[in-house]
């Protein structure tokens, strides 16, 4: 460690990204805290992104469940876990252990995790312990078991600066791993000849520092890759001696390949070109991949046809080579290491090894461990809705929000017996559904290791006192293992005795030959835990860190990596009428899955404060729909209302929605109420982005807009809603317009006797209400029948000041419009870069910088910056 820590920093890393940045916390004695960069972390060097830099705004006690509840009544420990150990007991008693089910979360500790699935698969004695990287990883895993034999990322990521080229599949690494995105950035700025590729059916804001953009068809990366392997075959660029000594397959997989038509991709046959030389050409490439390839019916098939062509090119192992599976949650990695997939035990040993089962078992002292493998996330919620389990147990995840078929699993969770959910808040739709709710401590409260994208293992620390009566999710899950019987298997001390039972075992798994072994790490007392500096794995004796398979080993019994065979289809139909769209979503930069966290911070929700729906300009021209309307799509599963964007960002016939909002902020637009849980048969992980849908405008009676000081439960068709500074904003819009406005506006804020002004429009259908205590502004609502134009940026500032012309909706002359948050870390909107760039002249977002600041912390909003510039040098050059 080269850099000093100020007094009172804590050394941790952040809870978001599979990134891993090493943060510096320090608590301001209120409950808040500091957060900078760890300029000595391995994996950011200082940097931070938009979220990582907002961490302080997301600590403190707004919305966060403090003591236990049981059916909505708070209840007090030792009540609420001997009901939990109670209840899963007597389901296993009666109906078995496979009545019983965990489903857990990639953003767990890897202590926590290591806790749940020694409790479900050694002691309950079932493999019904599932995770949300099914929804993630689980592609990725599968196909790099069937490649390597074991689910290795060969890679580190000082590889991505090496490269001379990196193609990213499916990723948009510019907001979902902008520090990784940032430090290519910065190796290209050294050496500009690298190159930059991007292939994904969308115009992300990744692709604005990107030499190539790819925009292939949905569901289409098999072909393509297939493309590029039967070019690497026909222009003679296989490295033969690689393929003869390290992998077995090519041929069967090169006539596979060449049956596949590259063409289905859709895309300019020049392009395509150019990739494949490219690619071809540069040696030293990486492919990176996430969710684009691995949530999707063919997401085992699209990891095989990106890690065939590293291998019959010889291009893995090496400094700067290499296929790369990018995690998405902090703990993504550490999940599967530790066994928290229904189809693996601890440490990558198999549920289905006899061996594997007996040497854990007793390593254990286990009663018994189940011979075969449990339930994967959909068949779980499946087993959920037809009874079959009976007690389940959710930790760390939202599965009502971001399931397929989330309507459905909300129902089956409802349904469900017995249902106890672990989290830091009730104000989740799935809290809202537990019979019994579980305080867990939250990120900065609690204390464990992660392992990133790239195996590297780092410590979180504790920075505040957990508050109330939360607990760890270690704690919490290690006292019911020793109500229900289990006392020794479940006596730790805290998380430096566990982290040392599982170097224990990795033992194990190193004798067995497998590649997960960190036995070198045992034995560490709870002070040099403490201490622990980041570690890639692998750490045993003989070896530490590191790159995988650079001497050509694999983990299958022949030590050969596999090249296999795939073929293109496309992506499933699942709906038996063919609807016209196809529904791509993912994420946002500013956000983080179901919002419990990100929401709580005004400047991350200033940046796209409203769900919507992205539409090609000539689909919404053909279905008559205007800007701002609103948009209802639905399918078979169900519906959602979200605001239009036109966007030649898309492509004609698809459309791309975000996967965040949820029934606790826009009860209307939960996106995964459209996605069918369609799967992929290897992996079982969800086609997430290709659901079929129809879309027709959401014939609204009328829309409003409201700032309000408090928080409130609108009671309209559609309604969104978003913290800021001053309170809250919403969007609203229903159906048939209230007979009486004025009650209905006080009723809404319940304001029955506040003063008020009052402007109306009849002719124009225009109602504008605004409330004050004294001279203060409390709420207001603009109302219109058609969606109403303000200045909404400058309005969400002014509840609690002494705006009496706040009705006027527009700010007055001296104080522009600064138009929607590009630049969160400085709050710096759209329209103010905007003037700044036509006014001053600016050519480039390091001028953007010096002029506005807006880029000049984080850099998150980079990419962003640059799109703005090109748009508008190209309305410019249309002029
Ligand atoms: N800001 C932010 N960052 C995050 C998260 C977050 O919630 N917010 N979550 C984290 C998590 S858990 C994850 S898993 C990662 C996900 O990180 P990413 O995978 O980068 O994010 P997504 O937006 O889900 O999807 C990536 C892209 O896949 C594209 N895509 C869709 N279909 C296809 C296809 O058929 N082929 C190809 N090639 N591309 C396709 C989409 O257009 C999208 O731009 O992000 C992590 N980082
Ligand atoms: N349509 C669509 N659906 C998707 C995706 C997509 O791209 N498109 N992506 C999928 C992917 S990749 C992922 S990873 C999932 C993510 O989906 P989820 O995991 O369901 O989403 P989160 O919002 O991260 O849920 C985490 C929950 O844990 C709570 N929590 C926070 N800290 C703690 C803690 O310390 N302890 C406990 N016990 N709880 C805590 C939070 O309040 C929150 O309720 O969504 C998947 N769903
Ligand atoms: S890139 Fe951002 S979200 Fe990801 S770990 Fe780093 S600071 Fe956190
Ligand atoms: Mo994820």
């Amino acid at each position: 460690m080269t850099h000093p820590v100020e007094p009172g920093e804590v050394r941790s890393t952040c809870p978001y990204c599979g990134v891993g940045c090493g943060v510096l916390l320090k608590p301001d004695g209120k409950g808040g805290l500091a957060v900078r960069g760890d300029p000595d972390h391995p994996n950011n060097r200082g940097r931070l992104c938009s979220k990582g830099s907002a961490l302080g705004e997301t600590v403190g006690l707004a919305d966060r469940q403090l003591s236990p509840q049981i059916g909505g009544q708070d209840a007090d420990w030792e009540e609420a876990l001997n009901l939990v150990a109670a209840e899963f007991l007597s389901v296993r008693e009666e109906y078995g252990p496979d009545a019983t089910a965990f489903y857990v979360s990639g953003q767990l500790l890897t202590e926590d995790y290591y806790v749940a699935n020694k409790l479900m698969k050694g002691f309950i004695g079932s493999a019904n312990i599932d995770t949300n990287s099914r929804l993630c990883m689980a592609s990725s895993v599968a196909g790099h078991k069937r490649a390597f034999g074991t689910d290795t990322v060969p890679g580190v990521y000082e590889d991505l600066e090496e490269a001379d080229l990196v193609v990213l599949v499916g990723s948009n690494l510019a907001w979902c791993h902008p520090v990784l995105y940032q430090r290519i950035a910065a190796a290209r700025a050294e050496r500009p000849e690298m190159k930059l590729v991007v292939i994904d059916p969308r115009r992300t804001a990744t692709c604005a520092e990107a030499d190539l953009h790819l925009p292939l068809a949905i569901g289409s990366d098999v072909a393509l890759f297939n493309g590029l392997l039967a070019e690497i075959a026909r222009r003679g660029a296989v490295d033969a001696d690689y393929v003869t000594a390290h992998t077995s397959g090519l041929e069967n997989a090169l006539e596979a390949a060449r049956t596949d038509d590259p063409n289905v991709t859709g895309l300019d046959p020049d392009l395509l070109a150019a990739f494949y030389e490219l690619w071809i050409g540069t040696d030293k490439t990486v492919t990176v991949y996430s969710q684009g390839v691995n949530q999707s019916s063919a997401g085992t098939d699209k990891v095989n046809a990106i890690i065939n062509c590293h291998l019959a090119a010889g291009r893995i192992g090496r400094p700067g080579t290499g296929p790369f599976s990018v995690t998405g949650q902090p703990n993504a990695m550490g999940g599967r290491e530790v066994g928290g997939l229904a189809n693996m035990l601890a440490c990558h040993m198999d549920v289905t090894d006899a061996e594997h089962r007996e040497a854990v078992g007793k390593f254990w002292n286990s009663p018994g461990l189940p011979d075969k493998n449990g339930l994967k996330a959909v068949e779980m919620f499946d087993a959920v809705a037809d009874g079959r389990i009976k007690a389940l147990w959710i930790v760390h995840s939202n599965p009502a929000v971001t399931m397929p078929d989330a309507d459905r699993v909300r129902r089956a969770i409802a349904d469900c017996p017995f249902v106890v959910v672990s989290d830091i808040t009730r104000r989740t739709d799935t809290a809202r559904l537990a019979d019994v709710f579980l305080p867990a401590a939250g990120w900065a409260e609690k204390s464990g290791t992660v392992t990133n994208s790239d195996r590297t293992i780092s410590r979180q620390r504790s920075a505040l006192p957990a508050p109330g009566e939360a607990r760890p999710d270690w704690a919490i899950m290690a006292e019911v293992g020793r109500r229900m019987g289990w006392k020794e298997a479940f006596d730790w001390d805290g998380p430096a005795q566990i982290f040392d039972e599982y170097a224990r075992l990795s033992a194990l798994a190193g004798k067995f030959g497998l590649d997960f072994d960190i036995s070198a790490m045992s034995g560490k007392e709870a002070a040099a835990y403490d201490e622990m500096a980041p570690l890639r794995w692998p750490q045993t004796p003989e070896r530490r860190g590191g790159r995988f398979f650079a001497d050509g080993q694999f983990y299958h019994a022949d030590k050969r990596a596999r090249i296999v065979p795939v073929r293109h289809h496309a992506p499933h139909a699942a709906l038996t009428r063919k609807l016209p769209f196809r529904l791509n979503t993912g994420r946002l930069r500013d956000q983080w899955h179901t919002m419990t966290r990100t929401a709580l911070s005004p400047r991350l929700s200033a940046h796209l404060p409203e769900p919507f729906v992205d539409m090609h300009p000539d689909d919404a021209a053909r279905l008559h729909l205007k800007p701002a309307d609103l948009v209802r799509l639905s399918n078979e599963c169900g519906s959602a209302i979200l605001r239009l964007r036109e966007s030649s960002e898309v492509q004609p016939g698809t459309l791309f929605a975000p996967m965040h909002w949820t029934g606790e902020n826009a009860p209307a637009s939960r996106i995964d109420a459209l996605v069918p849980s369609v799967v992929d048969p290897l992996s079982g992980q969800p086609e997430s982005k290709a659901a079929s849908v129809r879309a027709e405008r959401f014939p609204a009676g009328w829309y409003g807009f409201v700032i309000a000081e408090e928080r409130f439960t609108p009671t309209c068709e559609y309604w969104a809603m978003a913290r800021t500074n001053a309170g809250w904003r919403a969007e609203l819009a229903g159906l048939e317009r209230p007979a009486d406005l004025e009650s209905w506006a006080r009723a809404l804020f319940g304001l029955p006797d506040a003063s008020a002004q009052i402007m109306q429009d009849h002719a124009r259908g225009s109602f504008r209400m605004a409330f004050f205590e004294n001279e203060t502004l409390l709420a207001a609502i603009y109302l219109g029948s058609k969606p109403v134009s303000l200045m909404r940026d400058f309005l969400v500032g002014l509840p609690g000041s002494d705006a009496v012309w706040a009705l006027a909706g527009q700010s007055r002359g001296d104080m522009p419009d600064p138009g929607p948050v590009v630049c969160s870390c400085f709050s710096i909107g759209r329209n103010t870069i905007c003037r700044a760039i036509e006014g001053d002249g600016l050519t480039s977002v390091e001028q953007i910088g010096a002029a506005t600041s807006a880029g000049t912390n984080c850099g998150s909003c980079k990419a962003e910056l640059g799109q703005i510039l090109a748009a508008i040098k190209s309305t410019e050059m249309a002029e």
